[in-house]
């Protein structure tokens, strides 16, 4: 009898039988339903959990903070269809990693944090135990579904509920509470395999009703001017060729939400991105294809939308989205591929394009924005301004249109939204939903290890200080990730004073500082850029090498603009104190 076998008391007892536990069958779930990586924190109680399930295979990336590995985890089910893994320790690491789940659901984003936690029974009567928190209940209202596991048996059918509940219907964040003690109970094996389930067809179909279908397009038909906006739902759903078939055989203009950029080229001939102001204002019909009319859309109403009436057609898989911010006249609800195949087939052979007028007009606008914005690119001042130095970063990405592009900032993410075109779907991945600082290096990690093409993260300074922590993480794993520093001194501009003391302004940091050295105090390559061309330059090296790379882009503190492009939802204060 071998050593180990001594201490299984099912083989002492003479049964001859194999024993399992919670650790292994926790692995053993998600191994049997694909998960092939793991984004995570170690710590009591899950760090044999982790380690074990790095000796069984699966990839796990350790990171330095609970809110980057999550949030690696939900941009990983957005690219992916399956479900990020986010695993954390309790209480404190089980919060940090709450705020990428909140994320991840308010983006649909399919994701499951799973961490453990402290002992049921001092928790419930508050006993002060290590790291004691009600989990549960605080990441209930945050997230999509939530889920805790008292026996080893429930493993198998926990796992599958937060897959299942992840990513059917819309996709969101699913929060799995693991007890302490559930990793240490044993099982008989056989009947711990018996126990896990495969999830079958995760995310089912959704078919349109017909009569959806035929009101959509009779809606549709009826348009003198209409227009498409296709949102990150739509580049979510991966059924690019359908979109692109639907939009070249409708002849609809386009606009694409910002993580939509890309799903078709910024450059086809039917992008209206370079006229948005124009169409939005003056559309009479509007398709909404996986976008909701919240804040970024100003709620489908306003001035943005200008005077002309107008009438919305929405296609979302969830059905209360429908008038959630204005009348939709023509609500399809189902999943995009299913939706958008249906109206194609119900297009038939002779569906009429809009007038050309139309078309004409939005042309004429694109045409006359785009040559008024292109010498602004060519500017090669030093230090930069933020249209110098896009301009140089606009270059790189349409020579490498399968890199992606990583963006948060204020000045920084609208400048290079409109200015970086895009031109292969889900490549551009930003702020999204909320506008959230601190995505950048966990989106990076996640985005290299998920697709294993180049990465370039384009940062504001403050936006970048977030999750900065993870460049040695990127080190470590050696990833081929470029981070740009848009290096203006602060907080959408480094210029302001303090009226009131010596202390710094509220919005300034330090002047002349060098991100770069943070990378090579980790092995990675450094790089100071004061032109547009020394950018060029240095991104086009990181990306041919591969390496881990941080250019500090030294831009100049006096270019930016308060809050960017929505200065308009920035209270400010009116009152003059005497
Ligand atoms: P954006 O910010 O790009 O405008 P939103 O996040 O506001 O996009 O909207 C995405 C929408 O797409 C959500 O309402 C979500 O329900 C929907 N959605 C996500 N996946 C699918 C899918 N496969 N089929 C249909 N709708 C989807
Ligand atoms: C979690 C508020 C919006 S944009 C921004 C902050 C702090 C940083 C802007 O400065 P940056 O960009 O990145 O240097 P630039 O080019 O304009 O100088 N906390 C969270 N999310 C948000 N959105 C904020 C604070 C904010
Ligand atoms: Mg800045």
């Amino acid at each position: 009898m071998s050593e180990a076998s001594t201490q299984n008391p099912a083989q002492d007892a003479g049964q001859e039988r194999e024993l399992t536990d919670g650790f292994h069958l926790v692995i053993d779930a998600l191994k049997l339903n694909g998960v092939e990586t793991i984004y995570h924190v170690p710590g009591i109680p899950v760090t044999d959990l982790g380690r074990m399930a790095q000796a069984a295979g699966i990839r796990v990336i350790s990171f330095r903070h609970e809110q980057n590995a999550g949030n690696a985890a939900a941009i990983a089910g957005y690219l992916t269809q399956k479900p990020g893994i986010c695993l954390t320790v309790s209480a404190p690491g089980f919060l940090n990693g709450l705020t990428a789940l909140a994320n991840a659901t308010t983006n649909c984003f399919p994701m499951i944090l799973i961490s453990g936690s402290s002992e049921r029974e001092i928790v419930d009567l508050q006993q002060g135990d290590y790291e004691e928190m009600d989990q549960l209940a605080i990441a209930k209202p945050l997230c999509k579904a939530a889920f805790r596991v008292l026996h080893a048996a429930d493993i198998g059918i926990a796992v599958a509920r937060a897959i299942r509940a992840a990513v059917s219907g819309r996709p969101g964040g699913v929060y799995l509470d693991l007890p302490a003690k559930l990793f240490s109970q044993v099982m008989d094996a056989e009947k711990g395999a018996q126990s896990l389930v495969k999830v079958i067809d995760a995310a089912p179909a959704q078919i349109p009703a017909p009569s959806a279908i035929k009101r959509g397009l009779d809606v549709l038909a009826s348009a003198k001017r209409p227009l498409v906006i296709l949102g990150k739902g739509a580049a979510y759903a991966q059924v690019d060729e359908t979109i692109r078939t639907f939009i070249e055989k409708s002849g609809v203009p386009f606009l694409q939400m910002s993580m939509a950029k890309g799903l078709l080229p910024d450059t086809h001939p039917q992008s209206a991105g370079a006229a948005r102001s124009t169409v939005l204002k003056d559309a009479d019909v509007v398709m909404l294809i996986g976008a909701r009319l919240n804040w970024l859309l100003s709620h489908g109403k306003g001035k943005t939308w200008g005077d002309a009436p107008k009438k919305f057609i929405q296609i979302d898989i969830e059905p209360t989205e429908m008038d959630s911010n204005i009348e939709i006249v023509a609500p399809i609800v189902g999943d995009i591929g299913s939706c958008v195949s249906a109206l194609l087939a119900g297009m038939g052979a002779n569906w009429a394009k809009p007038p050309s007028d139309w078309m004409d007009t939005i042309m004429a606008k694109r045409d006359e924005n785009i040559a008024k914005m292109a010498p602004r690119l060519m500017n090669n001042k030093s230090p930069m301004d933020f249209h110098g130095a896009l301009g140089a970063l606009r270059t790189v990405v349409k020579e490498r249109p399968d890199m992606i592009l990583i963006n948060e900032g204020a000045n920084t993410l609208d400048l290079a939204r409109g200015i970086i075109d895009m031109y292969q779907p889900r490549k551009r991945l930003d702020v999204g939903t909320w506008g959230v600082m601190g995505i950048g290096m966990g989106y990076a990690v996640a985005a290299a290890i998920e697709t294993g093409k180049p990465v370039l993260a384009v940062e504001g300074d403050s936006a970048f200080g977030f999750s900065g922590m993870e460049v040695e993480t990127i080190c470590r794993y050696n990833l081929p990730v470029c981070i740009v520093i848009f290096n203006n001194s602060g907080i959408y501009r480094g210029t302001d004073v303090n009226t009131n003391g010596s202390d710094p302004a509220t919005t300034v940091f330090v002047r002349d500082s060098r991100y770069d050295k943070m990378m090579e105090a980790f092995g990675g390559v450094g790089v100071n850029a004061t032109s547009p061309d020394e950018l060029l330059r240095a991104v086009n090296a990181a990306i041919d090498s591969g390496k881990p790379t941080l250019i500090n882009a030294v831009i100049d503190p006096a270019a930016g603009t308060e809050s960017g492009r929505i200065g308009n939802l920035n209270p400010q204060s009116v009152v003059k104190k005497k």
